[in-house]
């Protein structure tokens, strides 16, 4: 732990943060770990493909064990750490969107106030990004990812059926209208504060795969600076549409590298996921005896 106290110094600078962060594109991926704290339960949009879960077998985004009481968050921490002394991120990634409830900045704020040397990560689809951006700042998040899974609305209602916004219901162009815009706003004010911004596409054949180009290109503009094309795992409104080939998903990367740089390790966690990304899940061990839930979703 010495030595990682000493990795584990806050610090907004991409550079820095990329070597010691799993998921920033840099040699990390296979050096350190992430815990995910799954405390965001509910979600305030509705993707096609998205058929969120509770289950200890799947390994995938949108599913978790149950659920976390941010009040648990510092103590979990704990012990993941004494199970992987390599972890160097506190991530939170669902299984809901975490900006749908106000569990995850709670949760930052806590671990933050315990951890304050562990970087802070969140994962969201962005539509309450711009707005609690700062706190999210504040509570110590330095790394956002946000899915941003087209940037034209005819292209996004094919991939998005609804947005709940301030309790009132959008559906299809109106909905993906307010996303993109939200979306964009969120990256643009998240960069500006000094987050890294990492964006995530879930590649859709036939819908979003010549798109991917132009969705690298304005969230660069935006202020992102890592790209992450993540398969479709055909499922729910989606599931007769077939995952991207090898050769298609490469294509993708190909293309969005042009404007971006690509991240390519990633492993598709589940939102309890701890431990060093592909190599040593230990989730299980941390979260067996947490009650499973009936149903619920991924941020
Ligand atoms: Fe977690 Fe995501 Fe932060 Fe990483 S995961 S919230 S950025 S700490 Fe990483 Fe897992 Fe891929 Fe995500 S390998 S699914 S990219
Ligand atoms: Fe989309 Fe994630 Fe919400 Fe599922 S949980 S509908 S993938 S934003």
């Amino acid at each position: 732990m010495g030595a990682l106290e000493n990795i584990h110094k806050e610090n907004t600078d991409f550079s820095h943060l990329a070597k010691i962060h799993p998921c920033l594109g840099g040699e990390a991926h296979a050096t350190f770990g992430r815990i995910h704290l799954p405390v965001s339960p509910t979600c305030n949009i509705q993707c096609k493909f998205c058929k969120r879960d509770c289950n200890s077998d799947e390994e995938r985004p949108g599913v978790a064990n149950g659920i976390l009481a941010p009040e648990d968050a510092v103590e979990t921490v704990r012990k993941a750490l004494e199970l992987c002394p390599q972890i160097t991120v506190v991530g939170i990634a669902g299984p809901g969107d975490t900006l749908a409830t106000p569990y995850a900045l709670e949760t930052f704020r806590l671990v933050n106030e315990a951890y304050p040397n562990l970087v802070k990560c969140l994962s969201t689809n962005g539509l309450l990004l711009a707005r609690y951006a700062q706190d999210l700042y504040d509570a110590g998040v330095r790394t956002v990812t946000v899915t941003v899974n087209a940037v034209e609305s005819d292209i996004l209602s094919q991939i998005n059926s609804s947005v709940v916004l301030d309790g009132q219901v959008y559906c299809g162009k109106e909905a993906a209208v307010k996303l993109i815009a939200a979306q964009l706003e969120g990256i643009r004010l998240a960069s500006k504060l000094g987050m890294v911004v990492k964006v995530n596409s879930v590649l859709i054949p036939g819908i979003n795969e010549d798109h991917i180009g132009l969705i690298a290109k304005t969230v660069k503009e935006a202020g992102a600076s890592l790209y992450n094309i993540i398969p479709l795992i055909p499922q729910h409104k989606l599931s007769h549409i077939p995952a991207p080939t090898c050769e298609q998903l490469n294509q993708a990367r190909e293309t969005a590298e042009t404007q971006l740089e690509v991240f390519r390790h990633c492993k598709h966690c589940r939102a309890d996921a701890c431990g060093i990304p592909g190599q040593l899940d230990l989730s299980y061990k941390l979260y067996g005896t947490l009650k499973r839930l009936e149903t619920f979703s991924h941020g």
